[in-house]
């Protein structure tokens, strides 16, 4: 998000002014009360054992993954691990997932994840996969909604600030990123200064409806804008994408002035039907590129990486009808797309309209030539010519929209702390909510989709200030739900939030709840390190690499007791969990790794790598607590000095043998 100084410092006026309000109102608790709809803990009251109406997916921001959250209550229901190394469920850490994180610049454990998208089918979010963005180095995830986990990522290369993404095409044969920073493409070692000469854009669309099989189709090289944020069409409008971008000036440094210079910016409509025959006409030229494709595989756990090494590029002027700018006021953010598929909503943060453009309108600019200019082959459709309406007063930094399916757009007005409701066709202003404070991103279910389930808005703010008990300089983030059901917006509640949500999405949790993996199919592990009973387990030794294969059952490892380890050795623990019930998970951890835990799904394969650097000897234990012998469940492994002669050993106890055999502990069903 670009704010410049002037509006952030209007933002914190804001927020300081409303933490005055809210002191106020502390003393006041009928004023405070009476934002909030008066049955609002019945609400989203869900009675312990009781389940949420929506399964909601926040982005966790610059900490990389991916939160699930139940609707009405708030609750945090899980943290999915995406881009960062997240040592609580070991990816990253544990072998078998370090692939993932592979990219042209190295093992990376870090990303700023922006937008989660759901997979769509005829325009609707159908359950089967959301998507993400990595901001920082360009990449685009796939997590596979029954299992909960991330099971691809593509690298995007030619960009840098992958902010546009990844948003899907109504049927999810496309998810696309743009690139928000302009670069030298290929990218070069040039003087900053010459920007306008070598720095360009590029948008890039990324093949997605096949699990696995991710793939960069085509990028589009756009002029040196930032380009920011996207949306497919729909109905009449399938087919087509919508970008938008700032700093037309081309500016490359002071932004928040320099690129604030131009009363319009644009959004770029892109026909990427046109594009796909230009594509198949072989009208692109291919880039040399360097980009990683990392899958896991569901029978194996393990990832690979494959690092690809060239993008077909094409280049507008060789696809003419491919691409066209529509003028957009000011520095706009956001482009959203109704669930018609008529009216494409800009956010121009620095505007003073909600500015909306009309497909019709743009189809007839068309083919009526009502261009006023053209950028590097591009041509500029007339504002006039493409404008269905504004969105008179709305409020101040208009950021975001989604729709209710019920003729309503919801509009986030960053700097004046409201959410703005407005009828589509009239773009008379119906409601206006205030948010606590600075919000972002707003969410509906199904509120970018053909068909929005409606109901509620989850407001995502960028200040907390005074939402929850302090906590030191550093507060968690704040979102808020509305319950959009009636004329008037009612605030419910407030949530905190990991990480820094941008977009989020929901869906109803009938959608997907039934389709939840509980355990992962033992006889299907094809993991090259399984180990499927006691009697596979053991050590071997192959120079310096020692390989320990073990299973972990309530309560016990097999082996438990290891002998035979030198220093200067790298050793893999393999550890499976051999348990076939759900939810029974065990953790493996060992004295002195400089690495996290595994830990271990029922039926899955996980590897630690441990460098022991002194003899010793070493205990190792489970870390969930997953019976009441958790505690008994640990075992040692003497390590001795380089070149000494104890043998390898790796013992299978009696006592763990008759507990195989034992019946097992009561388990959830
Ligand atoms: Cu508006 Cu990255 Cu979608 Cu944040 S972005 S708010
Ligand atoms: Cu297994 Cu605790």
């Amino acid at each position: 998000m670009k704010i410049s100084r002037q509006t952030i410092a209007g933002a914190v006026a804001i927020a300081a002014a409303g933490a005055l309000l809210f002191a106020c109102q502390t003393t006041q608790p009928k004023t405070q009360s009476s934002l909030v709809g008066g049955d609002a803990a019945q609400r989203v009251y869900v009675a312990p054992g009781s389940y949420d109406e929506f399964y909601a997916f926040l982005s966790g921001g610059f900490s990389g993954q991916i939160a699930v959250y139940g609707l009405p209550s708030g609750r945090l229901i899980k943290v999915i691990p995406v881009f960062s190394q997240n040592p609580e469920s070991a990816w990253g850490y544990a072998e078998e997932t370090k692939p993932m994180l592979m990219t042209s610049y190295g093992f990376i454990p870090w990303d700023d994840s922006h937008h989660p998208e759901l997979s769509m089918t005829d325009g609707v979010p159908d359950g089967r996969w959301i998507f993400i963005n990595g901001n920082n180095t360009p990449r685009i995830a796939r997590i596979d909604l029954t299992t909960m986990t991330t099971t691809e990522i593509i690298q995007l290369p030619n960009s840098a600030g992958g902010h546009a993404s990844p948003f899907t095409t109504p049927d999810s044969k496309y998810v696309v990123s743009a690139t928000r920073f302009s670069v030298p493409i290929p990218n070069a070692d040039v003087p900053i200064a010459s920007y306008k000469d070598n720095f360009r854009g590029t948008l890039s669309f990324v093949t997605a409806d096949q699990p696995g099989k991710m793939d960069i189709a085509f990028q589009i090289l756009m002029p040196g804008f930032d380009y920011d944020l996207g949306h497919a069409g729909k109905g009449p409008s399938d087919g087509w994408f919508f970008f938008t971008s700032y700093n037309s000036e081309q500016a490359n440094t002071k932004l928040e002035v320099n690129a604030s210079q131009n009363d319009k910016d644009f959004i770029a409509a892109v026909n990427y039907k046109q594009a796909e025959q230009c594509v198949a006409a072989g009208k692109t030229r291919t880039f040399p590129s360097r980009y990683a494709h990392n899958v896991m595989d569901e029978n194996t756990h393990t990832a690979t990486s494959t690092m690809m090494t060239s993008v077909k590029m094409l280049d507008p002027r060789d696809c003419p009808g491919a691409v066209y700018y529509l003028p957009t006021p000011k520095s706009p953010h956001g482009v959203d797309v109704d669930p018609t598929g008529e009216y494409i909503v800009a956010g121009g943060k620095l505007a003073t309209v909600i500015p909306v453009h009309s497909f019709t309108k743009m189809q007839k600019a068309i083919a009526d030539k009502a261009f006023e200019k053209e950028i590097a082959g591009i041509p500029v459709l007339t504002y006039e010519a493409v404008m269905a309406g504004e969105v008179q007063k709305p409020g101040l930094g208009p950021l975001h929209t989604e729709f209710d399916g019920k003729g309503y757009a919801y509009t986030s007005m960053f700097i004046s702390s409201e959410v703005v409701k407005w009828k589509l066709g009239t773009w008379e202003v119906v409601d206006r909510a205030p948010t606590y404070y600075s919000i972002g991103h707003l969410m509906i279910p199904g509120g970018d989709s053909k068909k929005p389930w409606g109901k509620y808005l989850v407001a995502m703010n960028k200040i907390t200030k005074d939402r929850y008990l302090p906590t030191g300089p550093e507060l968690f983030q704040s979102a808020q739900l509305y319950d959009i059901s009636g004329d008037k917006m009612k605030l419910l509640l407030d949530f905190p939030t990991i990480g820094e949500p941008h977009y989020a999405q929901a869906l109803p949790a009938s959608m997907i709840k039934d389709k939840q993996v509980k355990f992962y199919s033992l006889a299907g592990n094809t993991n090259k390190w399984v180990t499927r009973s006691e009697a596979e387990g053991g050590i071997t030794r192959s120079g310096k690499r020692v390989d320990i294969k073990m299973i972990a059952i309530r309560s016990h490892f097999a082996p438990d007791n290891i002998e035979g380890v030198q220093v200067g050795d790298t050793v893999y623990f393999h550890v499976t969990n051999i348990e076939q019930d759900w939810d029974i998970m065990h953790g493996f951890a060992v004295l002195g790794a400089e690495n996290s835990e595994l830990i271990l799904a029922p039926g899955e394969t996980r590897t630690m790598r441990w460098m022991p650097a002194a003899p010793g000897v070493y205990p190792f234990y489970c870390t969930d607590f997953c019976s009441a012998l958790h505690q008994e469940m640990q075992g040692y492994v003497r390590v001795s000095p380089a070149g000494s002669n104890v043998a390898l050993m790796a013992n299978i106890s009696k006592k763990a043998e008759s507990q195989m055999s034992a019946p097992k502990a009561p388990t959830k069903k």
